[in-house]
């Protein structure tokens, strides 16, 4: 469970972060499939696995084991319990990854001001209940100039909208934004944050690439946020603890009459 601090700092920040979440080892077998995954063209599929452009790969845990592990890894898996709160378990709504070499930016977006049911922060008589939070894992280093994740500390209950974002939401690319910080990670680290939070990733300007995992948690009666559906093997090789985070409930249909 978080730490009496770490529930401070959430509710106070809108995220935390876990440093040396996924181990060395762990990181070497993500890294290889995602080599050979990164070969699959803009649009095509690898089994369950989607690339949907030239960055992303979505339903990610559907790439192997080691991607299956991410569902309910021990350093943070109580933690995102305990902030989607509910006593019925949870659901990712999505979970992808991806990969941006030099030049790659994220514009900044989200923020309490838009009061989204899906994405909110709620805490409520000693209980959290978010919509929606978000454990973003380095599989690379990501420090100065790697591009690392900015947030606006603070913002997951904002009832203004950022300066900058009302003109342009791209405005986060290069230039410094008045109240965010960058929160740089090494390989492994994970940072855990509910998506109201103004956030975005950042701008790259090394060589190399920038490599990340999302996956994104919210209660169990939740819906995949693009329609990807399960594959029938992944439901069939999941411990049950990881098979109810991916489908919580099991599809009901009448009896097949022969
Ligand atoms: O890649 C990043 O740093 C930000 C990703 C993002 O916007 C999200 O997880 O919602
Ligand atoms: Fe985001």
């Amino acid at each position: 469970m978080p730490t009496e601090m770490e529930e401070y700092l959430f509710d106070l920040k809108g995220f935390l972060v876990i440093r040396e979440a996924i181990d060395s080892a762990h990181l070497t077998e993500l890294n290889d499939l995602i080599d050979v995954l990164k070969e699959v063209e803009v649009g095509e599929w690898s089994g369950y696995v989607h690339r949907t452009g030239p960055s992303a790969l979505q339903s990610i845990y559907e790439a192997g084991e080691p991607f299956e592990r991410l569902i309910d890894h021990p350093a943070y898996i109580d933690h995102v319990t305990r902030f989607v709160g509910g006593d019925d378990g949870l659901f990712i709504d999505e979970g992808f990854m991806t990969i941006q070499g030099p030049g790659a930016s994220g514009r900044l977006h989200s923020g309490a001001h838009k009061r989204r049911i899906r994405t909110q922060f709620r805490y409520h008589n000693g209980q959290f209940r978010c919509g929606q939070v978000n454990v973003l894992m380095a599989l690379t280093d990501i420090q100065d100039g790697d591009g690392p994740t900015r947030v606006v500390p603070g913002s997951h209950k904002s009832n203004l909208i950022h300066p900058a974002l009302v003109s342009d939401e791209r405005v986060f690319r290069d230039a410094h934004v008045e109240g965010a910080v960058e929160v740089p990670l090494k390989a492994g680290d994970a940072i855990l944050f509910v998506d109201a939070l103004a956030h975005g990733a950042g701008y790259r300007t090394n060589p190399g690439e920038r490599r990340v995992a999302i996956y994104r948690y919210g209660p169990h009666w939740g819906s995949n946020r693009h329609g990807y559906v399960p594959s029938d093997e992944l439901i069939a090789r999941l411990t049950p603890e990881r098979r109810k985070i991916i489908q919580p409930l099991l599809p009901k249909r009448p009896p097949v009459v022969a």
